[in-house]
């Protein structure tokens, strides 16, 4: 589908469901510049990052390598974090007039047999952000399947709101279980977005969302940019978006935080 075709009945359906999916947003050439883009940068600034501040827990890297804030540091990747195409669609699928870049990242899913699945889990509770409404665009890079650990949601789990943070480094621990253990008998339909390289998807953050382990030889090489609408102000915790300067209760802006796309 081209983005260009984005309508009332896909901005429905993302209401409805919490998430949305457009098969073939990148074309294949496209889609190989941002492979090797993520190829390169990955690894240089993993080796940069080890230098600085030690190793990420293993538990965690067998969930998924990831790499924010790629965009700061490498062009080509900017490209991509930075697309009006992808910008444009957060922007209309959540029905405001403009959407702020929060951060960048890259998620590889290594393969093998140590490969972990992610939690069941919700984004929202790892943003310092007062109030609820961003979402990510997860950009496939590789084909995904059930196999290697393509996503699946829970349709209208985002009505649920924003939830206690589930562990994703912790085998096992779950937004579904938590859920239950408050009592709240959840119909659990899992929605599986398999889809081609170049296919994109798009999820609320308070949208239930998890991907089997990486059961293929090849990493699963995923790029994901969020998003937030006009009203989403600094809540004062950790931004990861790498800001200095954010105030309590303003939006986030700054260089940081670019505007992405404005209606
Ligand atoms: O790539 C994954 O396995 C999980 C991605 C995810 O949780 C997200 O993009 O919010």
């Amino acid at each position: 589908m081209k983005p260009e075709a984005v309508g009332e009945r896909e901005v429905t359906l993302f209401q409805e469901n919490g998430f949305l999916q457009i098969p073939e947003f990148f074309s294949r050439e496209e889609i190989s510049e941002l492979a090797d883009a993520l190829d390169s940068t990955v690894e240089e600034k993993r080796a940069r990052m080890l230098d600085s501040a030690g190793e990420v827990p293993d538990a965690y890297n067998q969930v998924f390598n990831q790499m924010v804030n790629l965009w700061v540091d490498y062009d080509a990747v900017r490209k991509f974090t930075f697309n009006p195409k992808l910008a444009e669609v957060a922007r209309k699928i959540s029905e405001c007039r403009q959407v702020t870049l929060y951060h960048d990242h890259a998620l590889i899913k290594p393969p093998g047999e140590s490969s972990r699945e992610t939690n069941w889990h919700q984004d929202a509770p790892y943003w310092p952000m007062e109030q609820i409404g961003a979402l990510s665009a997860w950009i496939a890079v590789d084909d995904v399947t059930i196999d290697n650990g393509c996503l699946q949601f829970i349709p209208g789990s985002h009505r649920y709101g924003r939830l206690e943070p589930v562990p994703l480094a912790t085998e096992g621990a779950s937004v579904l279980k938590m859920q239950e253990e408050t009592g709240v008998k959840e119909e659990v339909k899992p929605v599986t977005m398999e889809m081609k390289a170049g296919g994109v998807t798009f999820h609320h953050g308070c949208t239930f969302h998890y991907a089997t382990s990486n059961r293929s030889a090849a990493p699963r090489r995923a790029h994901a940019i969020i998003y937030m609408p006009d009203d989403i102000t600094y809540n004062g915790r950790f931004d990861a978006g790498g800001a200095k300067d954010l105030e309590v209760g303003k939006p986030f802006s700054g260089s940081r935080h670019p505007i992405l796309a404005t209606g």
